[in-house]
């Protein structure tokens, strides 16, 4: 049973996009591009290196920090796929709910011979609620930072949906200032389908409001003119909702968190004592994001390749934010950014929005390509 429900239609969705000769599918369904040509594009996109800096610059902050995008090795995706089904996480949940109902329409606002690029893929579960909607959609690029996972979660992609190129691309989202992918399809004869870029599961969430601006502007760059951007953004606010949810009776999201200190062990030679730190969830009102740190049991040193990090007890490191914008701040949001609303879709709970955007003053222009 679906209780999600419309909250605003800001203007129609687009329907029609002019385009030159529909429907040449040039390779059957595949995960990579035919000519390994394509894939020497694909692969230099490490973001390996940074691991390093960001945890040594990171510890070496006043208030410890080490940015949530590391929390994503091949176990810390496997554990955030368990916290989705988590009965206290609702964010998955509530946001499958949304786009069951709402899948039809953007649908429509997407149109035939859509391509699909997906930000933080992770599982791709949610993708195919769109992708079933969708009319032969003609190529669904998921991007995403654990190459492993990411590879074992398209594999079977490309059987269940005909015609479908499926072209992963192992990357950090925020770096992208362009996608060769894309002109790689044109120049293999992809046809005009439209742009839907998909950002689900709140991860704009993980952004300062700043952060988040600056990224949404540079999609906006690299989707060009006629793209549509599907955000997922969880707006719920009422602690009580929001602590269970970063703080499960299982533990698994501690281990999520603590799996962080695992792999500094792992990957930079680090003595962490995984006892000797425990998860905590808080909900900083003021701001309206929930905090993970992972706190300091009691004073120690800790060793980080040749570097010594002391921790008295009650220390923390502050390992993710995760923003709960209202609906209007995350309009406003977008707007700062050059996006403009289409539609907008709430759960029957009204925690958890899809927002359909499209870029500011594109409806006025005649389309043209990127
Ligand atoms: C995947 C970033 C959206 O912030 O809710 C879940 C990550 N952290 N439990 C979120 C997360 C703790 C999740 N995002």
């Amino acid at each position: 049973m679906d209780d999600a429900l419309v909250l605003t239609r800001a203007t129609a969705a687009r329907t029609t996009v002019p385009r030159m000769g529909a429907g040449a599918v040039f390779g059957r369904a595949g995960m990579y591009p035919m000519r390994p040509m394509l894939e020497h594009a694909i692969w230099p996109r490490s973001v390996a290196p940074s691991f390093e800096r960001d945890v040594l610059t990171g510890l070496s902050q006043v208030q410890k920090t080490i940015p949530s995008t590391w929390l994503y090795d091949h176990r810390g995706s496997e554990l955030f796929e368990q916290i989705t089904g988590l009965e206290s996480y609702y964010p998955t949940r509530n946001e499958v709910q949304v786009l069951r109902a709402s899948a039809r329409e953007i649908a429509q606002a997407a149109g035939p011979r859509a391509i699909v690029i997906e930000l933080g893929s992770g599982s791709s579960r949610k993708t195919r609620l769109l992708l079933d909607a969708f009319d032969t959609p003609q190529a669904y690029l998921p991007v995403d930072i654990s190459e492993q996972f990411l590879h074992e979660s398209v594999a079977e992609l490309p059987s269940l949906y005909a015609g479908l190129r499926v072209i992963p691309i192992v990357a950090d989202f925020t770096r992208i200032e362009s996608l060769p992918e894309l002109t790689f399809l044109h120049a293999a004869g992809a046809d005009r389908g439209r742009r839907v870029v998909f950002f689900p599961g709140s991860t704009i969430g993980n952004f300062t409001p700043e952060a988040a601006v600056a990224l949404l502007r540079r999609i906006r760059r690299w989707a060009g003119p006629d793209a549509l951007l599907i955000v997922g953004a969880d707006s719920t606010q009422d602690p009580a909702v929001l602590i269970p949810a970063y703080d499960d009776h299982e533990g698994i999201t501690a281990e999520f968190n603590l799996n962080l200190l695992s792999r500094i062990n792992r990957e930079l030679m680090a003595d962490f004592n995984l006892d000797a730190f425990r998860h905590e969830a808080r909900f900083d009102a003021q701001r309206r994001r929930v905090e993970m740190h992972l706190v300091s049991r009691c004073a120690q040193r800790v060793n980080v390749l040749r570097h010594r990090f002391d921790f008295h007890a009650g220390e923390s490191i502050h390992t993710e934010n995760s923003y709960k914008h209202s609906l209007q701040r995350f309009q406003q949001l977008a707007a700062r950014a050059g996006w403009v609303h289409a539609q907008r879709w709430i759960d029957g709970q009204a925690r958890f929005a899809v927002h359909v955007l499209e870029p500011i003053g594109a409806r006025d222009k005649p389309w043209m390509p990127a």
